[in-house]
């Protein structure tokens, strides 16, 4: 009886683990990563959480109000030629995809002086030159220099 009952449950978790793996599967097709913004997390105050995401072409990044006050914005020096940019409304969710590979610089722009970005790496893309814009603001500059610096860019 004993034996019998954790032959199921076996079972059941082998069934579990292959349901999982579908789903991540179809997840990696159709990419989405959450970014919350915060007057507070992992990195310091006035943060995106996380501050550096990896996606493939195609897929979408959405910013989803974590703490009130907040947007996200494209930094027009720090994305690649012929993005069209963005600029989310403050307290309101967006979604964008990304279908250009590159590194994107992103911003919320209330708290841009206070150093709240983040960068976006699309596809295997390496750093260009002028990344970050060194004219941004000295604490998002700082910021974004510890972000490529521990995502190895
Ligand atoms: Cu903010």
């Amino acid at each position: 009886m004993m034996m019998r009952s954790l032959a199921r449950t076996l079972f059941l978790s082998f069934v579990s683990a292959q349901s999982m793996l579908v789903a991540s599967t179809a997840a990696t097709r159709a990419g989405t990563v959450d970014v919350q913004m915060l007057n507070r997390g992992a990195h310091g105050t006035m943060v995106f959480e996380p501050d550096f995401v990896q996606i493939a072409p195609g897929d979408t990044v959405t910013f989803r109000v974590g703490h009130k006050s907040h947007n996200a914005a494209s930094i027009a020096t720090m994305v690649p030629e012929g993005f069209a940019g963005f600029t989310g409304k403050i307290n309101e969710e967006i979604s964008i995809t990304f279908d250009q590979p590159g590194l994107y610089g992103i911003k919320c722009s209330p708290h841009y002086t206070m150093g709240m970005v983040m960068v976006i790496r699309v596809g295997d893309a390496t750093r260009p030159e002028g990344f970050p814009d060194p004219s941004v603001p000295p604490a998002s500059l700082k910021r974004f220099e510890e972000i490529l610096a521990r995502s190895g860019l």
